[in-house]
């Protein structure tokens, strides 16, 4: 499909400093936040692709933890390489981090940043525009419908495998085009996509429904633990260490876990606390929020950040004390959101 006929999100966003940067380079590596989602993947994979039709130049990919099994049905997912210290013979002189609120959060050696032009594109409003080049707009519901605009800007056309990788970011930042985020302008875009290839029941079947048995096991072990408090408007799930030997899960069986704690009826912010796999003594916390709380400010006062309805951080201590310092945060948050 044309890219003539296809409307972008914003027409007020100007692509101009990231397409000539992109121009310049001889060598692009493509890069994401660490635990990837489908937004940082299918951004990445739609703009490899985006890159790959210019053929003067050197594209590649690397994500700190590489790409989630879920996502692997993507075109070029086999191409991303992994670790958090890049090996790469010749030295990339642009880098590109998708989907990504801090430098931090790619998880990669500093050594890899020196002497490379590093764009930023996302959509997060708590991102600390740690690039040279800093494309940040929280207006846009996730960092594919931004890719989907820079592709318009190229005048560059979707097919199959961009159109898949896109309506892959989409549908997975939007909460399966439930959340406010989803804009009628998203559901063109979605329509749009769909147009160009992208199959809704494919994309929906890979991400959400070829669940592993041991990753079953995960989910109703971490039901398990579900607490309630504030009156039953938090509600708590937790992932611990044993139940990974269990239940051989592992950190990708977790995904999506948080959002049974938030379906609750009543419940304004759900928290799922886990170990840290690779920090050991460190505590991940993430945050999802249903209507008047706002999860993103909620993680920011924890040294975290995120979106109004997703948001995380993370925190060292002993168990109890990360546990205390969280609820003391939650609920402050909800006593501030009753009364605005
Ligand atoms: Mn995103």
């Amino acid at each position: 499909m044309s890219s003539l006929s296809l409307q972008p999100l914003f027409e007020d966003v100007d692509w101009q400093p990231v397409i000539a940067a992109m121009h310049r380079a001889k060598h692009i590596v493509l890069t994401t936040h660490c635990n990837p989602d489908g937004d940082g993947i299918g951004s990445q994979m739609a703009l490899f692709d985006l890159l790959s039709e210019l053929g003067d130049k050197h594209i590649s990919m690397h994500n700190r933890d590489g790409v989630p099994r879920i996502y692997t049905f993507l075109k070029h997912a086999d191409k991303v390489q992994r670790g958090d210290a890049a090996i790469v013979a010749d030295k990339p002189d642009l880098i590109i981090a998708l989907d990504c609120g801090g430098r931090g959060r790619l998880g990669m050696d500093e050594a890899w940043f020196a002497g490379a032009t590093l764009i930023n594109i996302d959509h997060h409003a708590s991102n600390r525009l740690f690039g040279d080049i800093n494309m940040v707009d929280a207006r846009y519901c996730a960092t594919g419908a931004m890719i989907y605009d820079l592709l318009i800007a190229m005048e560059l056309s979707l097919n199959f495998d961009r159109a898949t990788a896109l309506y892959a970011a989409i549908l997975t930042d939007t909460g399966c085009f439930r959340l406010a985020s989803a804009t009628p302008d998203v559901y063109r875009m979605g329509a749009a996509l769909i147009e160009a290839g992208a199959r809704p029941w494919q994309v929906s079947v890979e991400v959400y429904e070829r669940r592993s048995l041991s990753g079953m096991k995960m989910m109703t072990a971490c039901l398990e633990t579900l607490k309630i408090r504030d009156a039953g408007r938090s509600a708590w799930v937790f992932v611990t260490e044993q139940m990974y030997q269990e239940t051989g899960a592992d950190v990708e069986d977790t995904e999506g876990l948080i959002d049974y704690a938030r379906s609750i009826d009543g419940v304004e912010i759900a928290v799922l606390i886990r170990s840290d796999e690779v920090n050991f003594g460190a505590w991940k916390v993430s945050f999802r929020g249903k209507t008047i709380a706002n999860v993103g400010a909620l993680a920011g006062t924890l040294g975290g950040g995120g979106h109004v309805h997703a948001a995380g951080c993370q925190l060292k201590g002993s168990y109890s004390q990360v546990l205390t310092q969280v609820q003391l945060a939650v609920s402050n948050t909800l006593r501030v959101s009753a009364s605005n």
